[in-house]
């Protein structure tokens, strides 16, 4: 039995606006989540030891990260190099350069001759041999549509069709590496993707525009024992048999994974079997508070109860309260300040609350039916500000009344109709009335 340990989309390098810095070391906080997160895994695959490390892709925000985010991510997994770990690096859309030319970001593993590592940035089966035998892992790094198709082949086509022709030839390359493998050895399919299935998070924006769906169908094969997937940030298992699982981002990217737990997963495998387990990790919190102080007699009163409700410490907090223009004197800013300060990170936001909706007027509501000049006039005499104007107003919407008249366009009771018939247009025009929704 082989164990291994699968983990994704790390991400290292984004999300500092969630983050400070930290005046002892010069990094950025989030950067340091990262790390401290990332080598809680790494921890794991040591202590155990497994025998095989997967990474399903996308180790950083882009192709060209900073050195100092490069350096840190390689520290980690050096570390299962020197313990002799055997460990396969997939590409992902965020490794890639443009226009899916290879991923820079990691392949400077496999230039500098990482003993053990494998870099995944092709469709190809590695044969990896562990502390308990050979195992056979097919990488599937992110496909763009100029990955398997030139120029000349999409002329003229949809993306529809595109994405159609795209996912032809990744069948018949897929099937070519099937059958290629050996029957006899695990197998596991490593592959960046969105699968149909699956439910989607932040990385759907990440990528927007740059993808295409899979069927699931095509992963689940019964040549591949283990499905490990990466791109979609939130855990999930799409299939039992193989387990096709996404093991989620490591740590929250931004707020759309408030809610979500994030880990890795530890898998026991063998031909024709592999067994799946869930390792949450301890990431730092995300707290949304949304508060409505639009019909509290005292809004200071309430904000400050409701961020005292919430466990904040050590939290990315992000607040929005909603008040009436007349109440924003009654907010006092620095007792906030001070509320929130428990919070790693926050910022507040203050949204007024419409003002606009008045009532309507009586004779102007619905289902009652006056003619259109005398409904203008009605709304005129509501309106004061718009008294010096008002009598020019009423000219003017009669002149365009009676071009209408004369053929054009003009407002009736099921909406806007034209006409190009005078004469008819006239007869209707009579029995026309405004009716105001
Ligand atoms: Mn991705």
């Amino acid at each position: 039995m082989i164990k291994l340990l699968h983990l994704s989309d790390i991400h290292m390098g984004s999300g500092f606006s969630h983050g400070q810095t930290n005046p002892d070391t010069g990094l950025n906080t989030r950067l340091e989540d990262f790390v401290r997160t990332l080598s809680q895994c790494i921890d794991r695959a040591i202590a155990e030891p497994v025998d095989l490390v997967l990474f399903s892709g996308d180790a950083f925000p882009d192709a060209t990260p900073s050195p100092i985010v490069q350096q840190a991510f390689a520290q980690q997994f050096r570390r299962l190099a020197d313990a002799e770990i055997p460990t396969v690096l997939l590409v992902g859309n965020h490794d890639q350069h443009a226009q899916g030319m290879g991923g820079a970001s990691l392949c400077i593993y496999r230039t500098l001759g990482v003993p053990g590592f494998v870099v995944g940035d092709r469709l190809e089966t590695h044969c990896i041999a562990t502390r308990h035998g050979d195992v056979q892992v097919v990488t599937l790094p992110w496909l763009t549509r100029s990955t398997l198709l030139t120029r000349p082949e999409t002329e003229g086509l949809s993306l529809a069709e595109v994405d159609r022709l795209l996912l032809d030839r990744l069948r018949v390359a897929l099937e070519g590496e099937i059958r290629s493998l050996d029957p006899d050895l695990p197998t596991i399919l490593l592959a960046h993707l969105m699968v149909d299935a699956a439910t989607y998070g932040a990385e759907r924006f990440l990528a927007v525009g740059k993808g295409f769906t899979i069927p699931l169908a095509l992963l689940t094969r019964p040549c591949f024992d283990y499905v490990a997937l990466g791109h979609v940030h939130r855990h999930q298992i799409l299939c039992d048999n193989p387990p096709v699982v996404y093991p989620g981002s490591i740590e929250r990217v931004d707020f759309s994974e408030e809610k979500e737990e994030k880990g890795y997963v530890m898998v026991a495998l063998e031909r024709g079997r592999a067994q799946v387990t869930f390792c949450p990790l301890t990431v730092r919190a995300f707290r949304t508070l949304e508060v409505d102080l639009s019909t509290a007699e005292n809004p200071q009163a309430a904000l400050l109860k409701a961020i005292q409700s919430e466990v904040i410490q050590d939290a990315v907090v992000r607040l929005t309260y909603h008040l009436r223009a007349d109440q924003m004197d009654l907010i006092e800013n620095a007792s906030l300040h001070e509320a929130l300060s428990p919070a790693h990170r926050y910022t507040i936001q203050s949204q007024l609350v419409s003002q606009l909706a008045r009532p309507r007027l009586p004779e102007l509501g619905v289902g009652s039916h006056i003619d259109p000049i005398e409904a203008l006039q009605t709304y005129l005499s509501d309106r004061q500000d718009l008294q010096d104007i008002a009598h020019n107003m009423v000219k003017v919407a009669q002149s365009l009344l009676l071009e209408a008249e004369d053929g054009g366009i003009w407002v009736a009771e099921s909406g806007i109709q034209s006409s190009n018939s005078p004469d008819h247009a006239l007869e209707d025009n009579r029995n026309t009335q405004l009716r105001l929704l």
